[in-house]
C-alpha cells in the first residue's frame, strides 16, 4: 500500500455487525477508501502512512448520513409556530397561504449567493453533528428558474464543506399560488422542467409530496414516469397527515425511500418490504407539529423494512439541524432501539439514497468518519441537545 491515512488509538463502532465495537482499534484508508479496520495490534505491517490521526481513545464511527433535508430556502416561519401553539393546524396555515408558500416568496426573491450563504451555515451545523453525507431537496422555488437556482446551490454545498451532497428535485412539493387550483397543469410543467434540470447535471433523485394538501398518487405517477425515462431514482413524502396511497405508490414505483409514514397500512408495509423501499422516519416534524400518531415501528421491524432516521430540516415543520437529536427522538418518541437509530442514520440512510459505499467502517467503504467524545455510541441516542462530535473526515 502506498500513501495511507491511519486513524489509531480509537474505540471503533464499525456498525458492520451490530455495534461492531473494537477496543484500541485502527482504520487504514487509501485514496479515500477504507482498506483495513481492526484491533491496532493486528495492523498490517509495512504500511506507507502519510497521514496519521491519534484519536486519544475517542470513539470513531461511520460519518452520519442525513437522508432527508430541505436546506435551500430563505426567510423563516417562526410566526407559524406561534400560530400553531395558539391552536391553528399546519394544514389550516397552508390553506390560508402560509406554510410552504410563504417560504416560496422569500426563496424566489433571494439571490443564489444569499441562498448559498444560508444553506452553508445549515450544512456546517449538520456537519458539527457528525453528518458527512447530506441529501438536499429543492422545492421552495416551484418555478424553473428558482428550482434550478436551488439545485445549483445544493451542488455548491459539497464543494464548500467537503460533505457528499445528493440533490433531489422536489418540484412536486405543492402547487404554487400563480396556478392555484390547477394542480394537473402544474404537474405538467414539472414534467417538462425535469429533463432540462437533469441535462444540466443538477438532479440525482426525484421526490414528490403525496398528501391531501399536495398531490394525488396519479399526479405523482406522472412525474415519476419522466424520472423513470431519465433513469432517476424516486422517493416519496407520504403518510404525514393521512394515507392517500403514497406509500403504495412508492412501493409500486420501486422508490428508494418513503418518508414520514405515520399513516401506513399493513398492506403498505408488506409492499415496502417487497419493493426494498427504505422507511425514512422524521421525528423532528412529528415533534414540532405535536403530532400524536406514531409510525408503526414494531410492524416495520417485524416485516424487515429498513428504517432510516433523518432531520427533514425545513423552515416550517422541522427546523432542526441536529441529526443526533433525531436519533434520541426516534428512540423516545417512535420506539427505535439506539442501535436501530444509529443504523437509521448511517447504513439505512445511505440505502435510502441508493448509496452502498458508506454507513459502516469496513474495507471497501468510503473513509467518511466521525469522532465523538463518548464511551459508547448508545450514549448519543440517550443524550439530547448535546452531540459531542469532535471531528469528521470525508473521502476526497
Ligand atoms: N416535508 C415537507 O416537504 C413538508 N413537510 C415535510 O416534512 C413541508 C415543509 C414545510 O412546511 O416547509
Ligand atoms: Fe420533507
Amino acid at each position: 500500500m502506498t500513501g495511507c491515512t491511519l486513524w489509531r488509538n480509537a474505540r471503533l463502532a464499525t456498525l458492520a455487525d451490530g455495534w461492531g465495537l473494537v477496543e484500541r482499534g485502527a482504520v487504514v484508508a487509501e485514496d479515500g477508501c477504507i482498506r483495513w479496520a481492526g484491533p491496532s495490534r493486528q495492523l498490517p505491517a509495512g504500511l506507507a502512512v502519510t497521514a496519521e490521526h491519534d484519536l486519544g481513545g475517542a470513539l470513531l464511527t461511520p460519518g452520519l448520513v442525513d437522508a432527508h433535508t430541505h436546506l435551500i430556502y430563505a426567510g423563516n416561519r417562526a410566526g407559524e409556530f406561534e400560530q400553531r401553539l395558539a391552536g391553528a393546524s399546519y394544514a389550516e396555515i397552508a390553506r390560508a397561504g402560509g406554510g410552504i408558500r410563504a417560504t416560496l416568496d422569500a426563496t424566489r426573491a433571494a439571490s443564489e449567493e444569499a441562498l448559498l450563504a444560508a444553506a452553508l451555515r445549515r450544512a456546517l451545523a449538520l456537519r458539527a453533528g457528525g453528518v458527512t453525507t447530506v441529501e438536499v431537496k429543492s422545492g421552495y422555488g416551484l418555478d424553473l428558474a428558482t428550482e434550478a437556482r436551488s439545485l445549483r446551490v445544493a451542488r455548491r454545498i459539497g464543494a464548500a464543506t467537503g460533505q457528499s451532497v445528493v440533490t433531489t428535485f422536489l418540484g412536486a412539493h405543492v402547487t404554487p399560488p400563480e396556478i392555484e387550483g390547477r394542480a394537473d397543469d402544474y404537474v405538467e410543467a414539472v414534467c417538462t422542467w425535469l429533463p432540462s434540470l437533469h441535462r444540466a447535471g443538477l438532479v440525482d433523485a426525484v421526490d414528490a409530496w403525496c398528501e391531501e394538501i399536495a398531490f394525488t398518487p396519479a399526479q405523482v405517477r406522472r412525474v415519476f414516469a419522466v424520472a423513470r425515462a431519465l433513469r432517476l431514482p424516486v422517493k416519496v413524502h407520504a403518510g404525514q397527515f393521512g394515507n392517500q396511497g403514497g406509500a403504495a405508490l412508492a412501493a409500486a414505483c420501486g422508490a428508494l425511500s418513503c418518508d414520514h409514514l405515520e399513516w401506513l397500512s399493513t398492506a403498505d408495509i408488506d409492499a415496502l418490504r417487497a419493493a426494498g423501499t427504505v422507511a425514512v422516519l422524521l421525528p423532528g416534524a412529528f415533534y414540532s407539529l405535536r403530532e400524536t400518531r406514531v409510525p408503526p415501528v414494531a410492524a416495520l421491524r417485524a416485516a424487515g423494512v429498513p428504517m432510516a432516521v433523518a432531520t427533514d430540516h425545513n423552515p416550517g415543520s422541522s427546523p432542526t439541524l441536529s441529526l443526533p437529536l433525531m436519533l434520541n427522538m426516534a428512540c423516545t418518541l417512535f420506539g427505535l432501539t439506539p442501535l436501530e437509530a444509529w443504523l437509521g442514520a448511517t447504513v439505512h440512510a445511505a440505502q435510502a439514497l441508493g448509496l452502498h459505499d458508506r454507513g459502516r467502517i469496513a474495507p471497501g467503504q468510503r473513509a467518511d468518519l466521525a469522532a465523538w467524545d463518548l464511551d459508547h455510541p448508545r450514549e448519543l441516542a440517550h443524550r439530547f441537545g448535546d452531540a459531542p462530535c469532535t471531528a469528521t473526515w470525508t473521502a476526497p
